[in-house]
């Protein structure tokens, strides 16, 4: 692990603390976390916040995740999480080759596109050796080919006010008494733009396998792998993310990931 990434849990850490220190020193009971407006739960809220806008400074903009050589490639890609969806609307397009796959870009766009996985395979091609992290403690280097998601946001025209993108995707990550709930995470839209962020169908030169989550499959290079999306139907450009899932904008964020995940 780098120093960069020690340091800057360390000083997430420290922020955390601090918050702490003053719910803490107000020694009150937590009834007061239920009073809207009031200012220790104004300041617990903002901590969000605060968290994604240091893990934004340390980082940066445009730096971009470490890419390696082939030899660095030691092993097959370890799928985890969802490996072979089973709703409707998957089994049947895995049956017909994905040949009817659409992704769609919508929301807060100009225009709202859908690309087939021909047109997409015919764009302008990125490949990139990067290491997958997960926060359930492995990591994996793998080759992945894709086409870069910012051109095709430019293409659909990202309406002033846009912040995020929201990523939808097939498969049923997990099955309750009231449905199935489906997977889905977001990016604001500098992760969204960054040069290393593909749409990819290949993995170590092979087509993308249903269990890597094929067809599509998105990376974002500089966050953790609950942030890479597989299975990717739609992306929904807005400027909210509490309409969706339980307001944490996504699966796992919803389950107490934090948000931004970046590494
Ligand atoms: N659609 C979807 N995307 C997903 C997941 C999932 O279950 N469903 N799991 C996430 C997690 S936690 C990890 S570590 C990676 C696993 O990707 P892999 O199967 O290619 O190794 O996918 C991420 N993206
Ligand atoms: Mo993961």
């Amino acid at each position: 692990m780098s120093r960069l990434i020690v340091n800057r849990r360390r000083f997430l850490l420290g922020s955390a603390a601090a918050g702490s220190g003053l719910v803490l020193s107000g020694c009150e009971p937590f009834d007061f976390l239920g009073q809207r407006g009031h200012p220790v739960r104004r300041a617990m809220e903002q901590a969000n916040v605060l968290t994604y806008r240091a893990q934004r400074a340390l980082i940066g903009e445009q730096a971009l995740a470490r890419e390696y050589g082939e030899s660095e490639i030691r092993q097959g890609m370890r799928p985890n999480g969802s490996v072979e969806p089973t709703t409707p609307e998957y089994t049947l397009l895995r049956n017909a080759g994905f040949a009817p796959y659409r992704l769609t870009i919508k929301g807060m766009v100009e225009r709202r596109l859908s690309f087939s996985l021909a047109e997409l395979r015919n764009m302008p091609a990125r490949t990139q050796i990067t290491r997958h992290d997960c926060v359930e403690g492995w990591s994996c280097i793998a080759k992945w080919t894709g086409t870069r998601l910012g051109p095709l946001l430019d293409e659909a025209g990202v309406k002033p006010g846009a912040r995020y993108c929201v990523y939808h995707c097939f498969d049923n990550i997990q099955r309750t008494a009231s449905g199935d709930i489906l997977y889905y995470t977001s990016s604001d839209l500098i992760d969204a733009y960054h040069p290393q962020t593909i749409l990819s169908y290949g993995l170590n030169d092979q087509v993308l396998p249903v269990s890597n989550g094929a067809p599509i499959r998105l990376r974002i290079e500089r966050t953790l792998g609950y942030k890479q999306p597989k299975y990717l139907h739609t992306i929904e450009v807005v400027d909210d993310l509490s309409p969706f899932g339980r307001g944490k904008g996504g699966y796992w964020e919803d389950n107490g990931y934090d948000w931004y995940g970046g590494i």
